[in-house]
């Protein structure tokens, strides 16, 4: 069946999980590490891809942009910007030899990618250094040559020079083996039991534009002038105290960013570089004016909540933008997309049996805030996945489910199931 995953240290599909959590394949010393590079199909050759050079952050954008993913009906493909990618490919520590291309040795054509981030990961009470496998692509003229499988030989074989025999990784397509499904579990709140994969919710902005796309459609019990008055946003933000983050908050932020990350089981353990890279380094050029909300070349927006009196920082939220191309509409090119990314609130460290509804409530007010930023940022959807605290909000804030899912996965690390899942099993 799974020629290539088979040979791998994953779980394997329908093997019996009943094993304490640990890696599947030992570490090896770096003598013990292939030291030569897989050999590529003739006509092909290896290329460290350096996302310093403007010239070659813009192949990789060329690439990713023509040939990266699209939705099941082809109607929708992913468009990182270079800014982006230059954000995603370059947190601290980042090594160079992780961003690995293939270009045809003839004219030097960049036809495929893959890169590796490093990052601190825990999964349950383990914390181990990882790599963040993400850019897998390989050219639509190139598919089905078995040469992804040499692209994850290779970025492997690089993060394992380095000392780093784990990563996590996600996909679209199912593969041995989800940690988000069968049972294995991932950072959720759930109120009656397992999850059983992640899935993407929507919540439109931009009506009028969302159903000309067809991103969206008018239900048979509304007309469009109905619909653009359910969705309908305020012009500003709510919550008293908010305000962009700026380099005073970070240590602030990373405290509550670790404090909250604790409800789940798995998630990132960032220093104060890391925080300071997640949600600061991606906010555009801060020379030129912010217009709408909108600086330009963002890609990351970052904002906290200061309490009053003591200037504290109670809350804070984020997202990131990443456009999808329109494939064929004679009228609109890009669908503007905002997604959620990382938040964090005190009112889930309240002591008290309101616990849960203070933080929902919390929640509501602060990604509700989110959507009203993003819609004055000109965006024209705002997207979140069912995975940390997001299904105690998504349907009072209007996101509606959409057909897309998404499976993490962990690469030789094994981790033992939960009985019953509950929002409880988050906390350590
Ligand atoms: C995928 N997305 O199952 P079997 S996500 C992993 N992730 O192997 P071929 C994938 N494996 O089943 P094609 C995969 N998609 O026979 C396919 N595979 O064992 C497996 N699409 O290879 C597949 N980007 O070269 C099969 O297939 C084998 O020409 C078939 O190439 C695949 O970035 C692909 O969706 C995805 O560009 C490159 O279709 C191509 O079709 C493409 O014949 C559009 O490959 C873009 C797209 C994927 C986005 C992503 C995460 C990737 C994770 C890779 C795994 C990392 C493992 C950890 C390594 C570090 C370890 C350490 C330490
Ligand atoms: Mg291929």
């Amino acid at each position: 069946e799974h020629k290539f995953w088979a040979t791998q240290p994953v779980p394997q599909l329908g093997a019996s999980p009943d094993a304490d959590d640990g890696f599947i394949e030992p570490n090896k010393s770096r003598e013990e590490v292939r030291q030569d590079a897989y050999p590529l199909p003739k006509d092909f050759e290896w290329s460290i891809l350096d996302i310093n050079d403007s010239k070659q952050i813009k192949e990789v954008y060329d690439l990713l942009s023509l040939n990266y993913v699209e939705d099941d009906e082809a109607a929708f493909r992913f468009q990182y910007s270079a800014e982006f990618l230059e954000w995603a490919l370059k947190p601290p520590g980042y090594l160079k030899d992780w961003h690995i291309g293939v270009r045809v040795s003839s004219n030097k054509k960049l036809v495929a990618f893959i890169s590796g981030v490093p990052l601190t990961l825990r999964v349950r009470g383990n914390v181990f250094r990882a790599c963040e496998i993400n850019y897998l692509c390989v050219h639509k003229k190139l598919r089905s040559k078995r040469l992804a499988p040499v692209l994850i030989k290779e970025v492997t074989r690089q993060v394992n020079l380095t000392g780093i025999f784990q990563a996590i990784y996600t996909a679209g397509v199912v593969l041995p083996t989800p940690v988000s499904t069968c049972r294995y579990v991932i950072s959720m709140y759930v109120s009656g039991g397992a999850q059983e994969s992640i899935s993407y919710f929507h919540r439109s902005l931009n009506i009028p534009k969302l159903v000309d796309v067809k991103f969206t459609y008018v239900p048979r019990s509304m007309t469009l002038a109905r619909m653009i008055r359910v969705y309908k946003m305020v012009a500003k933000p709510q919550l008293s105290g908010l305000r962009e983050m700026e380099e005073k908050d970070v240590s602030d932020v990373a405290d509550l960013f670790t404090r909250y990350m604790q409800r789940f089981s798995m998630g990132p353990i960032m220093t104060l570089d890391e925080v300071r890279h997640q949600f600061l380094s991606g906010r555009g050029r801060m020379d030129e004016p912010s217009e709408h909300y909108r600086r330009p070349g963002q890609v990351v927006w970052t904002y906290v909540v200061e309490e009053a009196n003591t200037g504290r920082i109670t809350d804070f939220f984020s997202f990131y933008s990443l456009p999808s191309t329109i494939i064929n509409h004679p009228k609109h090119g890009l669908l503007e997309a905002a997604y959620l990314f990382y938040y964090a609130s005190d009112a889930a460290f309240v002591e008290g049996s309101e616990v849960d509804n203070n933080l929902k409530k919390r929640l509501e007010a602060l990604v509700g805030d989110a959507l009203i930023i993003a819609n004055q940022a000109k965006f024209d959807v705002f997207n979140a996945l069912t995975l940390m605290d997001n299904c105690s909000f998504l349907e009072s804030l209007k996101f509606g489910a959409g057909d897309g899912l998404l499976n993490f996965y962990l690469y030789n690390w094994r981790t033992a199931p939960l009985a019953g899942v509950s929002a409880a099993d988050g906390v350590a």
